[in-house]
């Protein structure tokens, strides 16, 4: 099929969702065209049914804010039409699934048809679409969507509470490529450049928004550190980040955490770490404890949002109540003290990680995509 990907092409998690999941359609013949004001930064390749669009905006002094979404609406209309588009999935409400109602309208006007399928995960729902600055318009765009998915069974309840969706939501799970991760704590993982062996490693990954509340990931750390010599490795960037590094030199545990910064390789950090954390505030999903547990690193996370639906309470790692730095420093504790211990919560979660392997939910899509042209 022809299929167009519009997402937002930075670290966050529903960009790169999008992106691997146009890289997986491609490989299996799909045509995929990216729509995105960058290359996303997954976007590692291009080839003859890979191909990327770059949406330019013109600045102009009388605009306080440029007006992205014309920009992408327009730019979409050129790309279905140049290349004969049977569907756009978008990724993040805001604003793509208004923009891609916008672009189908006007496609409509040429005598043009265009599926829209649309990707609710998370935060579009749960802290900005909500708010009502932009409630009517994320309503509106989510039911005048052909289709629309969740990545949780808890975003499409939460969506369902705070929208009034006339539309059946569907839930896809996030997914990953399972094999991607198997360099874990094989010969390439060079542990020992990162800690000392009795040392343990725990690791964080995200946007360092405040939803991620990255003090507690140090607060975490500070407590577990006192009881098993360790290091933690912190990966993203964002406005939290300066908080952090104050925290860490207030706590004078500056020697073992790591600030790493952005990276598009993941799969490498994760494969020193024994224990992921994510104490979020909320989480649709969670796709970075995905990423952890793929690469065998049990997850000490808060049990908000959509993150019981993958992490195991007991089984892959621990779920706490938001702000219980205690209790997650005790889990993550008893989990990191014995060898054997850890190695069975490793185990599990890289076979609980198989669940969501790139094979079962692909098809899924495929399925969607096919089954919404057929009703054109
Ligand atoms: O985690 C973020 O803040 C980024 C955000 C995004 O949309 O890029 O992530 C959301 O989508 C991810 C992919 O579906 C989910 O795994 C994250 O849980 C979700 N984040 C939140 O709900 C806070």
């Amino acid at each position: 099929m022809k299929i167009g990907i519009v997402c937002y092409p930075t670290f966050g998690g529903s960009g790169v969702v999008a992106t691997e999941l146009g890289m997986a359609l491609a490989d299996k013949g799909h045509e995929v065209h990216f729509i995105t004001y960058n290359q996303p930064v997954r976007l590692d390749f291009l080839t003859h049914n890979l191909h990327f669009h770059q949406v330019v905006i013109e600045e102009y002094p009388l605009f306080e804010y440029q007006p992205y979404e014309l920009a992408l609406s327009s730019k979409m209309v050129e790309v279905v039409k140049e290349h004969d588009l049977e569907v756009l999935h978008v990724h993040y409400a805001i604003p793509h699934a208004y923009a891609a109602y916008m672009a189908k309208q006007m496609l409509k006007e040429k005598g043009l048809d265009v599926r829209v399928v649309t990707t609710l995960h998370g935060t579009d729902i749960t802290l900005v679409g909500s708010h009502p600055t932009y409630k009517t318009a994320v309503e509106f765009s989510i039911n005048n969507s052909d289709v629309v998915t969740a990545v949780s069974n808890n975003l499409k309840e939460t969506s369902n509470t705070l929208f009034k969706i006339t539309k059946d939501i569907k839930v896809i799970y996030n997914f990953i490529d399972v094999d991607k991760y198997d360099n874990a704590h094989d010969a390439e993982c060079n542990r020992i450049a990162i800690a000392k062996p009795h040392e343990r490693i725990l690791t964080h990954i995200s946007n360092f928004r405040p939803v991620k509340r990255v003090e507690d990931v140090i607060k975490i750390f500070y407590e577990v550190q006192k009881e098993i010599p360790s290091k933690l490795l912190l990966v993203g960037e964002g406005p939290e980040r300066i908080h952090a590094e104050n925290l860490v030199n207030k706590l004078k545990i500056s020697k073992d955490v790591l600030f790493l910064g952005n990276s598009s390789e993941v799969a490498k950090v994760l494969c020193y770490s024994d224990v992921f954390l994510l104490p979020s505030q909320t989480e649709s999903f969670g796709l970075a404890a995905l990423e952890a547990m793929a690469a065998k690193t049990p997850v000490i996370s808060t049990n908000t949002g959509g993150l019981p639906e993958v992490n195991i309470h007991g089984v892959t790692g621990y779920l706490s109540d938001l702000g219980d730095i205690k209790d997650m420093a005790k889990n993550a504790i008893s989990i990191l003290k014995k060898d054997e211990t850890l190695e069975t919560f490793k185990n599990n979660a890289r076979e609980h990680a198989k669940r969501f392997s790139l094979e079962n939910i692909l098809p899924v899509y495929e399925e969607i995509y096919k089954s919404c042209y057929k009703n054109k």
